[in-house]
Parts: C-alpha cells; sequence; structure tokens
C-alpha cells in the first residue's frame, strides 16, 4: 500500500505556495515564470500566495515606497487572475509565525549550505556595503514560508532550485530526528520560461532590481514604453529568427512570444521564417502590451477601491494564520516547548 500523504487539506486537495518579493516591481519575468503558473494551478489546489514583504527588507527599502509596492503587488496578483475567494493571498508580515519558525529552522540549518547558496553570492556581490545577516539566512525563511503551509508544490522559476533543494533538506532532516511534521515540497519549475533574460544583456536573468530598466519590462509598463524596451532589445549577428544557443537575444525573445501566445518555439520559428528580427519584435511588443493591457485595467480599478483590497489582504491572512498556528504548535511540540497556558 502506497503511503498516505502528509499535509493534506481538508478537502483532500495538495497545497500550493508561492511569493514574489516587493523589492521592485513586477516583471514579465516573474509573470511568465511564477504569476501565470500559479493562476494556472489555482483550481487544482489549495493554494497560498504571498507578497513575501519580510523578504525584501535584505536589501534597504524606502519604507513610504514598500508600502506602496506591497499594495500594489498585492493588486496586480489579483489583477494577473488570482480570485481572493478561492485562495489564501496574503503579506507576509502579516503572520508572524513565518519569523517564529524561520528562527527554528535556523537551528536545522547547517552553516556550509547557506554558504553554497548562489543568490546569496550574487547579491553580496551587487550590494558589497550592505552583507547582512538576514541575506545570509534568507533561505532560511523561505524555507519556513513553505513548511508553514505543509506546501507540496512551489511553482518557482529556475533561480530557486537551490533554495527549494534547500527546504527539502531542512524538511527531512527534522522530519528524521522528530518523525513526520513537515510535508516534502516538489519544485513546480516551467519548462519554457523559466529564466527570461535580460533584454540588453540576455546572457543573464531579468531582474526587477535591475538598475537598467531598459533590461526589464515592467506589468505596468505602458504600449509606448513596452514598444521601445523590445524594439531595443539586443539581439544577435545574423537575421535568421531562430532558437538557438548561440543566439541568446532572439532566444529570449522567442520564448517570451511562445509563453505569451501559447504556440511551441517550433510553431514559433515557423511563424516568423524568412522575416527579420525587426518583425519579431514588433509583433512581440504587440503581444505583450495586449496581454498586459487587461492586467493594467484591473490594476488601475482596484488601487482606487482600497477599501476592497485591505479587507480580502486581512482575511487572507486570518485563513493563512490559522494554518501556520497549527504547525507551528506542532513544531513547538516536538522540540519540547511548553504550550503557553498549558496549566490554568
Ligand atoms: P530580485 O531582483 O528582488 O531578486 P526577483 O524577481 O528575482 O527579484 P522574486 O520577486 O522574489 O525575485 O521572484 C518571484 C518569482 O519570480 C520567483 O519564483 C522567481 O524564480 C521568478 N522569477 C524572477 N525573475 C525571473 C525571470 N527572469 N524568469 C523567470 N522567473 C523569474
Ligand atoms: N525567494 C523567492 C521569493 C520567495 C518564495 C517563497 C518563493 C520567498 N518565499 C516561498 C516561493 C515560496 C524569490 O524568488 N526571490
Amino acid at each position: 500500500m502506497t503511503k498516505p500523504i502528509f499535509g493534506l487539506a481538508s478537502n483532500g486537495k495538495k497545497n500550493l505556495l508561492s511569493g514574489s518579493a516587493p523589492s521592485g516591481n513586477l516583471t514579465i519575468g516573474n509573470y511568465i515564470g511564477a504569476i501565470k503558473t500559479w493562476g494556472e494551478l489555482q483550481a487544482e489546489f489549495n493554494c497560498y500566495y504571498m507578497v513575501v514583504d519580510l523578504h525584501s527588507i535584505t536589501t534597504r527599502q524606502d519604507p513610504k515606497l514598500l508600502r506602496e509596492r506591497s499594495l500594489s503587488f498585492y493588486a496586480q496578483y489579483l489583477a494577473c487572475g488570482l480570485d481572493p475567494e478561492k485562495n489564501k493571498i496574503f503579506l507576509q508580515s502579516h503572520v508572524s509565525e513565518h519569523a517564529e519558525l524561520a528562527w527554528v529552522l535556523n537551528c536545522f540549518t547547517p552553516f556550509g549550505d547557506l554558504t553554497r547558496m548562489t543568490q546569496f553570492k550574487d547579491k553580496s556581490a551587487k550590494h558589497p556595503k550592505n552583507i547582512n545577516s538576514g541575506l545570509f539566512t534568507y533561505p532560511v525563511l523561505m524555507a519556513a514560508d513553505i513548511l508553514l503551509y505543509d506546501a507540496h508544490l512551489v511553482p518557482v522559476g529556475e533561480d530557486q532550485k537551490q533554495h527549494l533543494e534547500l527546504t527539502r533538506d531542512i524538511a527531512l532532516r527534522f522530519n528524521n530526528e522528530f518523525g513526520e511534521t513537515f510535508a516534502f515540497p516538489d519544485p513546480f519549475i516551467g519548462k519554457v520560461g523559466a529564466r527570461i533574460m535580460a533584454l540588453q544583456e540576455p546572457t543573464r536573468k531579468m531582474d526587477k532590481s535591475d538598475p537598467n530598466a531598459n533590461n526589464t519590462i515592467y506589468l505596468l509598463d505602458d504600449p509606448k514604453l513596452i514598444t521601445k524596451k523590445c524594439k531595443s532589445a539586443q539581439t544577435d549577428s545574423g537575421s535568421e529568427v531562430r532558437f538557438a544557443e548561440d543566439k541568446p537575444g532572439v532566444a529570449n525573445l522567442l520564448t517570451i512570444y511562445s509563453v505569451l501566445s501559447g504556440l511551441t518555439i517550433p510553431q514559433v520559428e515557423e511563424k516568423f521564417v524568412g522575416k527579420m528580427y525587426g518583425h519579431l519584435k514588433v509583433e512581440l511588443a504587440e503581444l505583450v502590451c495586449a496581454t498586459l493591457a487587461p492586467v493594467q485595467a484591473r490594476h488601475a480599478d482596484l488601487m482606487k477601491n482600497q477599501d476592497y483590497l485591505h479587507s480580502v489582504m486581512q482575511k487572507g491572512a486570518d485563513l493563512a494564520a490559522e494554518h501556520a498556528a497549527k504547525t507551528l504548535a506542532r513544531v513547538y511540540d516536538k522540540l519540547g516547548f511548553i504550550p503557553k497556558g498549558a496549566r490554568k
């Protein structure tokens, strides 16, 4: 007999969790690598979607901007099609159990494992004046996010694969020592679009915190700007519209086109046979604008109704906190902490 899956929701569904940090504006990379997939999976799973504001302060944020952005991120999640009635959509800082479980998990994470995290190496190279401990232990907070909700599936872009492996190691280590306490999470990384590259430097990832805004298409960019950025994207020598390793610029544009159109890469190549890079850029710009127009319109409407946003945000956090409190109590019990109010 196969072993029952640990931590299923009361309706028998598996749990899914993901998040994005409000450390810059959401990009088409975040959309393709993560948020689009979240929307596609929301019917099948019991879903938790977060604005991971605690994570964002590993680099310095302007408090006023962070507040505005966190609300706008929340509205962008809804505008991208996440339904707050069917999913738990919330701000990480509204559920204090994240920070509490992170402390416990820090005590179950070897220092050496964290020194191998490539995101830490990249980010500390980018911010040499602020290599803080939070940046170093960031993956442990991410593990806490995931394990608090017994997440079985975690849809992310490829850059997060290593953090998912660390989470699995932590869960296994704890379960081996204390018996089954955490569900075991699987990453869900799309086959196409898991790593959208910077438009001007297509050998590195498109990042929301990139200081060169021409590298990035933001979900809220206006159509003129989107067109300008697509047209000025770096392409490669030659002129044939073909997906190849030695054509990273064209391959990146083809990938974006493929995901947004629903066509396969060979179908997109076929569409552009005999055409120039310029054609691809113009049609890509039209496709991106058409995809983002309804998202932008819904976002603008939602931002006019902040009472609504705050009320669904509160509900999302309350529901998430119920689940989080149960997991944390289970962990504290295993560790031997005396429950509050145990003896009245
Ligand atoms: P930062 O620059 O602050 O690290 P980020 O966009 O890399 O920003 P997050 O907002 O936390 O980081 O990422 C949210 C999700 O989007 C993650 O699952 C991440 O893997 C995915 N993602 C981010 N950038 C890309 C990209 N260029 N291509 C595909 N997926 C991406
Ligand atoms: N570290 C992730 C964001 C993140 C996340 C999570 C993603 C924080 N907690 C939990 C999935 C599940 C990043 O992309 N930078």
